[in-house]
């Protein structure tokens, strides 16, 4: 368990790197799969590499529902079945090299909760992601992963809310795009709550 005590006196770290549900039933095979989702983990792969140069704190989003979850089509919701606690649909991409250190956030793990915001999540000590940013003075957050117009987009408006400042990665993001136009309603929307879309080339970490 993270000593919160000793975590607070950590030397200030600007900016974090948030990856959003990379997980396995997100990616092609998958039980809700977005279409070519896989397509980002050799770019966040190439962040998760610069991050590490710059000691950053590195958070993994997951999906960590129970069978139950009323977010599925069979307890009335609108999702097939998907990232169910601890089956292998819920795990990472096995291609996404997830450091030992990252910090795990898990969400929508109440029966009644879609959890499509990290903000709604939890770390493995119950912790919720906002008080661990406070305490590790996180003030930017770099963000990647899927989908675009749901975890993402849930993820960086709250951020935003919250008074984070928010770096959205384009080339590390994608849409489920249910129907056209919903990737570019959901970053259009993003950028007018604060977010700067960037691609990861043009990424400059402090
Ligand atoms: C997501 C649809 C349903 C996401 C999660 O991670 O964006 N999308 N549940």
């Amino acid at each position: 368990m993270l000593n919160r005590s000793v975590s607070a006196r950590h030397a200030p770290t600007p900016e974090a790197l948030l990856v959003v549900d990379v997980q396995r039933d997100f990616c092609p095979g998958g039980s809700l799969a977005v279409q070519r989702g896989d397509r980002i983990v050799p770019v966040l792969n190439r962040m998760l590499a610069l991050v590490r140069v710059h000691q950053l704190p590195v958070y993994f989003t997951r999906d960590w529902h129970p069978p139950d979850s009323t977010h599925f089509v069979t307890g009335g919701g609108r999702w097939p079945v998907h990232c169910v606690a601890g089956t292998e649909g819920a795990r990472f991409h096995s291609d996404l090299l997830v450091p030992d250190d990252a910090i795990l956030v898990s969400k929508g793990y109440e029966t009644d909760s879609n959890g499509y915001s990290a903000f709604d999540g939890r770390l493995d000590d119950g912790a919720p992601l906002a008080d661990d940013l406070r305490e590790r003075t996180v003030g930017h957050l770099v963000v990647g992963g899927l989908a675009t117009e749901y975890c993402v987009k849930h993820t960086v408006l709250d951020a935003l809310q919250a008074g984070w400042n928010v770096t959205l990665v384009s080339d590390a993001i994608v849409p489920v795009e249910l129907s056209p136009g919903d990737a570019e309603r959901a970053l259009g929307e993003m950028q007018a709550a604060g977010a700067a879309l960037i691609c990861s080339d043009d990424l400059q970490l402090k």
